[in-house]
């Protein structure tokens, strides 16, 4: 495949082939551990791909082979938050988060080797994980002093149910891939030397389908998870549709050109 640089960072790397974008943590020497430039980068990335219409779908990953993520890098963990150059302390992983939830396109993790802590999060919080079989799963918060009682939480729970996600938040033990998959926490299984090609082949599979369809479909599973925020995006997607058609730019017209709306001539559907 060739992968075409969109933009340079310094601790990720942003390319796409077709329209496909992959983003991929680049800090292997330390798992891919994010410090806030990371994550700062990443949002930065996320929010091309958000923008370009021109991309369909993004991957996730992390460089190397031995880690998707592992999590906050705890060398700069600070008084509060994780802290980068301008010596603020901070959990912008959780804005990362939110926007993978909202951005309307299928956002798929390609996990190789470890994927833990708040990476393990942004796994979870991806649409779609295909998982190498060198993979491996876990919370370590409890151990090291942390936790996600967010997504992290409520929304693991929901992915592999409560006993399972209480298990691994007060045990910090670690998942193969296979049994991660049998516990719902991933998609798939694949020997690793064919991980990107199946991740391709799923991505180019969705390309095929209609965008706005699988668009509602995200933000509608998204909405029953997130409550008043789930709903605001579902309603958001509504609202892009209806300035699309003749009766919503009628309003619009008729504000713009002072006179009354004619609303008669549009149809009342059952
Ligand atoms: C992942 C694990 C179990 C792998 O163990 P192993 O033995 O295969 O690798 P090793 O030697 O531990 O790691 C290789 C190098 O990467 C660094 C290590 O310190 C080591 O560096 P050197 O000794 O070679 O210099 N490294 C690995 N993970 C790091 C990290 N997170 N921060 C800084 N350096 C890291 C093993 O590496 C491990 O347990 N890692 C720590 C996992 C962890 O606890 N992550 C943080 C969880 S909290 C979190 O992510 C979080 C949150 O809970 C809420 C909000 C935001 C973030």
């Amino acid at each position: 495949t060739m992968w075409e640089n969109i933009k340079t960072y310094s601790e990720i790397i942003f390319e796409r082939t077709g329209k496909i974008a992959k983003i991929t943590m680049n800090r292997p020497e330390k798992l891919n551990a994010f410090t806030p430039t990371t994550i700062q980068e990443m949002i930065d990335a996320f929010t091309i791909c958000r923008d370009d219409s021109s991309i369909g779908v993004v991957i996730l990953t992390g460089a190397g082979e031995k880690a998707f993520s592992s999590g906050g890098d705890q060398s700069v963990r600070g008084n509060g938050g994780y802290v980068g150059p301008d010596k603020i302390a901070r959990l912008n992983v959780l804005d990362l988060q939110h926007l993978i939830r909202i951005i309307p396109k299928p956002v798929i993790a390609m996990v190789k080797g470890w994927s833990v802590g708040g990476g393990n999060i942004l796994q979870l919080v991806c649409d779609l994980t295909l998982a190498a079989d060198n993979a491996k799963f876990g919370q370590t918060g409890p151990k090291v002093g942390s936790f996600d009682a967010g997504y992290g939480s409520g929304y693991l729970a929901r992915v592999i149910g409560h006993k399972r996600a209480k298990e691994v938040w007060f045990l910090n033990h670690f998942y193969s891939a296979k049994e991660a998959y049998e516990m719902n926490w991933i998609n798939k299984v694949v020997p690793l030397e064919d991980l990107e090609k199946v991740t391709l082949e799923w991505c180019e599979e969705i390309l095929q389908k209609s965008p706005t369809a699988i668009r509602f479909i995200k933000a509608a599973m998204n909405a029953d998870t997130d409550g008043l925020a789930g709903l605001q995006q579902l309603g958001g997607d509504a609202t892009m549709l209806f300035y699309t058609t003749d009766e919503g730019k009628e309003g619009r017209d008729a504000f713009n050109e002072k006179r009354k709306p004619d609303f008669d001539q549009f149809p009342k559907f059952p």
